[in-house]
């Protein structure tokens, strides 16, 4: 039996590759120390992972940004506005993933989704009819060559690469484009790239694609694909991985293929056991992923053998993650300030390495002893690493908050309505807000500039003193507020300087979370994100933002929002426990900020924001899952937030990267008055699905991408409002960013804001 892992962290313990690419794009780092570092990151990933006894070490798992756009640029699907750059390789590519704004042009950055149902995000391809794809090997080539250099034997690598069908999927193709004619050209590209591959070596295309549900169109054309790269792939062994579910819809046709090995989650796969008891092809390799790729927990060892059970004794079998380890964080051995206690539950990408490899050896040792799988699960003592592992499951970790518990256990109907019904609030709303029409706003969050950091940085050291930090923050928002009746936005947001991040602060600030100090997971490109874990039962000990959102307001006369984020949010965004349901975690966060915002209206804010940015980033894959398994809870779980504030008071929510096409009517259900959301990416594709769904909530589609550094002209502000307004009533229509400020610079925003003022006022003069 022998051990991998579908894929490792790239950014670097420390967040080096960040730290380094961003010293590149300003210039002050040289391509080839970019480059040196990245290479010197995928050998400590390769040390630590032989260092863990791991057989197959993955190579192409790596990437500057992101590996969707690495297998775009390895078809050279490179669409026609970044070659006409003129750029090089590593420039067109960085254009691609985040915009180009300078001597050599002015373009939009490629579109930018969620990953499945994690926090990560992919830049989605673009296909266009010109496209002539062929392979551009280098970027891989050198990665293989750099293993190999290392040291490591061609039977030792396992080479991996986004599957040409999921990349299908996640692509845009042309308008009216033959979905069959580009799987061709794509699979031809793949065909080609067999010929990299070591003899000896795996190729690994990952299809989490597969664990959707998938259409008898869907399965045509997977097989179509999987046979002409099987068809000609000679000696090279070809896995086909699959994660963040099960395959139950193709796993007949998948087995049947001829695939060398196959990958299967059997962690979020609710049903891969039964399917893998059905049968598995005798000759394929089982690339069986036991240990989670995405909760930061140790592996529950009776689990993972649990999984193997029904497995024939002569199976060939990897031991691997159940995705890749990209998800969580690289070490607990850099979180020092955890008690030992806590520690011991706990499992990073490097703990799970090592996981693997004591796991693999009780198998080894029951195998030498002759003892089964159900032998080892009868008798957990018979090996004192298995008798271990079962002691500290036994013994649990956080003891139950008795009045947490009563206090769900009193919740009824009500407590999940508000009164009165939408449409009589929001007309009390325009009468007592007196707000313009197309009203201005932002998401929350002003630049994080250095400044801010630092001052965070010299409290929690205890350079400065708490009161030095609040002086600080308050002199920080009085600024931003004046900067906004500058800019004469219409509502006023605080900046939410006091904020590292949306989730994590509320995590600092209420009871029953444990937060990490190098716990960084990457978001997206440079960007990462350190999720608070939630440990025990969820409540608020003390008031959290009413200070900072009271001064605010105490400095304007217009609305300044309270901002807060929601409790789907809070949950996604951290990482759960898994020793409740994740509906109960949501309703102990519910009932947390409720009392928050109950205290913003007491202390006279009018306008409050819960955010519930990635509510859509956990529905799960499968339709038919939707309901029962999410939106049932979560969609009621928002409403207990809002339900107890007073007609006058407006709630608004933020949704991120908002997909939410085929969900429309449950947002609505949220029953907030506005929703802000993520629309210029996706080209307002979003407004149509709004107008046919008689979608009632106020909206404020974003109209420019914050994600990048480029600047809006006022026109395309103006064109962008035009076309939300052939499909919203002029008395809904918001204008607005599309999500929070923190990651600009003061001075691009500054524009930014001027020019969407400017568009607001134009149109709303040629509507009045
Ligand atoms: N918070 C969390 N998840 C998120 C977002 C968020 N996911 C989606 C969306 N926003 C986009 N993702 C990010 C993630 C991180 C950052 C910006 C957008 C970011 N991070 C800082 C960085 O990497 O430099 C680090 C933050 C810090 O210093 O604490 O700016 O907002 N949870
Ligand atoms: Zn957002």
């Amino acid at each position: 039996m022998k051990t991998t892992i579908v894929g490792y962290p790239r950014i670097g313990q420390k967040r080096e590759l960040k730290r380094a690419e961003e010293a590149y794009f300003k210039g002050q780092l040289g391509k080839d120390k970019l480059a040196a570092e990245a290479a010197r990151l995928r050998a400590e990933n390769r040390t630590v992972q032989l260092e863990c006894g791991l057989d197959l070490v993955p190579v192409g798992d790596f990437s500057l940004y992101d590996n969707v756009l690495d297998a775009a640029m390895m078809l050279g699907a490179v669409p026609e506005r970044y070659q006409k750059l003129g750029l090089d390789a590593l420039d067109t590519y960085f254009a691609m993933a985040h915009g180009y704004q300078g001597t050599h042009g002015d373009v939009h950055a490629l579109a930018m989704k969620k990953w499945f149902n994690t926090n990560y995000h992919y830049l989605v391809p673009e296909l266009e009819e010109s496209m002539e794809l062929h392979l551009v090997p280098d970027a891989l080539r050198g990665q293989i060559g750099e293993a190999c250099a290392a040291g490591l034997a061609a039977e030792q690598l396992k080479i991996s690469v986004a599957g040409p069908f999921t990349f299908l999927k996640l692509a845009q193709l042309p308008k009216g484009a033959d979905e069959n004619v580009w799987a061709k050209k794509i699979a031809s590209v793949y065909a080609e790239l067999l010929a990299l591959v070591p003899e000896g070596a795996w190729l690994e295309l990952d299809e989490p694609w597969l664990v959707h549900d998938i259409s008898k169109e869907d399965e045509m054309l997977f097989v179509r694909i999987a046979r002409t790269l099987l068809n000609q792939k000679h000696s090279c062994k070809i896995l086909l991985q699959t994660y963040f579910g099960d395959i139950r819809d193709i796993y007949g046709t998948v087995t049947k293929l001829g695939f060398d090995g196959i990958g299967l989650d059997f962690v979020e796969g609710t049903k891969t056991d039964e399917l893998v008891s059905s049968g598995f092809p005798k000759d394929t390799v089982l690339f069986a992923g036991i240990v989670n790729g995405k909760n930061i927990w140790r592996t529950n060892y009776r689990q993972a053998l649990s999984h193997l059970k029904s497995l024939a004794p002569d199976s060939k079998v990897v031991l691997s993650t159940s995705c890749s380890l990209l998800h969580v964080p690289y070490t607990t051995s850099a979180e020092t300030q955890l008690e030992p206690d806590r520690l011991k539950h706990l499992a990073f990408a490097e703990e799970k390495l090592a996981e693997l490899n004591e796991f693999h050896v009780i198998l080894d040792r029951a195998a030498g002893s002759g003892t089964s799988v159900e032998g080892l699960l009868d008798s957990p003592a018979s090996d004192p690493a298995l008798a271990a592992n079962d002691a500290l499951f036994h013994e649990g970790h956080a003891a139950p908050n008795k009045a947490v518990h009563e206090r769900l256990a009193t919740l009824t109907e009500e407590s999940f309505h508000r009164t009165p019904a939408f449409a009589e609030r929001e007309k009390i709303q325009h009468r007592e807000l007196g707000l313009p029409l197309l009203p201005t706003t932002t998401i929350g969050s002003f630049p994080q500039t250095s400044d801010v950091r630092a001052s965070r940085r010299a409290k929690r050291k205890g350079e400065i003193s708490e009161e030095q930090y609040d002086e600080f923050i308050k002199g920080k928002i009085a600024d931003c507020i004046k900067l906004q009746e500058e800019l004469s936005l219409d509502v006023l947001v605080h900046g939410e300087y006091e904020r590292n991040d949306m989730v994590e602060y509320f995590g600092d600030n209420l009871e029953g979370f444990l937060f990490t100090n190098n716990g960084w997971v990457q978001s997206y490109g440079t960007r990462c994100v350190k999720p608070p874990i939630i440990w025990g039962d969820i409540w608020r000990s003390h008031p959290i933002t009413v200070g900072w959102s009271t001064y605010a307001q105490s400095l304007t006369d217009k609305p300044v929002k309270g901002m807060l984020t929601g409790p789907v949010t809070i949950l996604n965004w951290s990482f759960p426990r898994e020793d409740i349901p994740r509906r109960e975690s949501t309703l102990q966060i519910a009932l947390a900020i409720r009392d928050e915002v109950l205290d913003l209206e007491r202390a006279g804010i009018r306008i409050i924001q819960i955010d519930e940015a990635a509510l859509r980033e956990k529905l799960p894959l499968r339709r038919s899952d939707w309901h029962r398994e999410y939106l049932d809870w979560a969609i009621p779980a928002f409403r207990l937030v809002h339900s107890g504030v007073k007609p006058e008071t407006q709630i608004h929510t933020h949704m991120c990267y908002s997909e939410f096409s085929d969900i429309i009517h449950e947002i609505d259900e949220m029953d907030a008055d506005v929703i802000t959301f993520e629309a210029s990416r996706s080209n307002l594709s979003i407004l149509k699905s709004l107008t046919e769904a008689g979608f009632r909530t106020e909206v404020g589609p974003g109209v420019y991408d914050i994600h990048s550094p480029r600047v809006p002209s006022k026109e395309e502000i103006v064109d962008a409002l035009h076309r939300m307004l052939e499909h919203i009533p002029k008395e809904k229509l918001w204008v607005n960013p599309d999500c929070g400020l923190k990651t600009r610079g003061t001075k691009e925003t500054v524009a930014s804001l001027r020019n969407l003022v400017a568009a607001a006022h134009k149109v709303r003069a040629e509507l009045s």
